[in-house]
């Protein structure tokens, strides 16, 4: 028997659940690409307290961050940002997700984790600040308990873990999550937080997007079984759950955190989803990406699936598809607003924050680098002479 109760079968690698837990190789849906709900045995009982209105605040969740999404994109367009990663696609992962979390779990993500962020609270300007080029960093990690994007492929997986120890050393029962992508399961750090993690039993919820690509890289390339069958094999409890059904995702997170806060270990989650726009504002998927796959994977939406549920129940009258419009437009507003106010950092903001305390060597490069800086000032204009 395996930790969580079931048993390992050598031969193919994968775990058989015990009597009332999933496999890793189910997909775990709860409302299909349709709109319909379909009742589970095992899941039902953890989401059994979102009613019409929770379900409605989690589809209004969805169309906002689709909107910030957008308007993001835009800036980025119009030249107010130097870069973007956009999410479109992944909302219902990420609000599933990251509406199960308490306020004082700890989130370390990546950079496309913005309606993680959102869910936590995040200053909308704060989304955006990195991206600017107007800050090293968006945001205070403690006052939303959330770590700022990490670029770095995966390292986070290892922040959380660290992060889920201490949890342990101080006997709380918060929880670390990390959210990571398909193509970081090939990076060393995640498979070496895993190890940590299960070995100390930490209460850690690793938390994989597979969105189906690595940039240019499809997952298939790395992944030649589902990513949900790696994590039993360092002992850690896995599930694959429909990364574009809300419901199925607030239902299986919910249950990770439960296990990690009754002691129980980290568990890994394999949302599968889809990245529908580019990998950045940079990147240009119709150089690698076949229109029809983005054709197949816009058919199982995750708004209009919720959309179609809560118009089955009746609950998607014009007034509440109004005030939901208007939210997400005056959430825009405020983020472009908070874009375009933001104050221009001064060139030697770029030695603040390198150091919690003060160092000699960082003054003696900053008083150079004001002194080049002044030389411009004092320098013969051409033509003067
Ligand atoms: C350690 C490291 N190696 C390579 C890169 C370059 N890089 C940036 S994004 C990316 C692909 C990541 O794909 P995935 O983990 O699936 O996440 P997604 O962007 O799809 O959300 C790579 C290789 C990096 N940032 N860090």
């Amino acid at each position: 028997m395996t930790q969580d109760g079931s048993s390992p079968d050598q031969a193919s690698g994968t775990v058989h659940p015990g009597p009332s837990r999933p496999g890793a190789d189910e997909l775990v849906q709860l409302v299909d690409p349709h709109g319909v709900r379909h009742p589970h045995g095992h899941y039902d009982d953890l989401v059994a307290d979102v009613d019409g209105p929770a379900l409605r605040k989690l589809y209004e969740d969805m169309v906002v961050v689709r909107r910030i999404d957008a308007e993001a994109t835009a800036l980025q367009r119009q030249g107010e940002l130097a870069l973007w990663p956009p999410l479109l696609g992944q909302e219902a992962a990420q609000i599933g997700s990251g509406r199960a979390l308490r306020a004082d779990d700890f989130v370390f993500s990546s950079y496309r984790e913005n309606a993680v962020a959102y869910c936590r609270g995040v200053d909308l300007a704060d989304l955006l600040r990195v991206w600017r080029g107007n800050a090293s960093s968006g945001w205070d990690p403690y006052t939303v308990n959330m770590a700022t994007p990490q670029v770095i492929i995966g390292a986070q997986t290892l922040h959380a873990t660290g992060y889920a120890m201490g949890i342990l050393n101080d006997g709380a029962d918060a929880v670390a999550v990390t959210y990571f992508g398909d193509g970081a399961t090939s990076q060393g750090d995640v498979n070496e937080a895993m190890v940590f993690a299960a070995s100390y039993q930490a209460p850690v919820v690793f938390f994989c997007q597979n969105n189906h690509w690595a940039i240019s890289e499809p997952v298939g390339l790395q992944a030649h079984v589902p990513i949900a069958r790696r994590a039993p094999g360092f002992g850690i409890p896995s599930v694959r759950v429909d990364g574009n059904d809300v419901l199925a995702c607030l239902a299986v997170t919910r249950e990770a955190l439960a296990r990690a806060r009754s002691g129980g270990g980290p568990t890994f989650i394999e949302a599968v989803t889809y990245r529908m726009g580019p990998h950045t504002t940079a990147d240009d998927p119709t150089r690698y990406r076949d229109a029809n796959e983005l054709e197949d994977w816009a058919a199982r939406d995750p708004l209009a699936r919720l959309a179609t549920l809560l118009d089955s129940l009746g609950l998607l009258d014009a007034d509440y598809t109004d005030s939901v419009k208007a939210k997400a437009d005056a959430v825009a507003a405020e983020l472009r607003e908070g874009c375009l106010s933001m104050p221009e950092p001064a060139p030697s903001d770029v030695f603040r924050h390198v150091y919690s305390e003060p160092n000699s060597w960082l003054d003696r490069q900053q008083d150079h680098y004001e002194r080049y800086l002044t030389s411009f000032a004092q320098a013969p204009q051409e033509g003067s002479r």
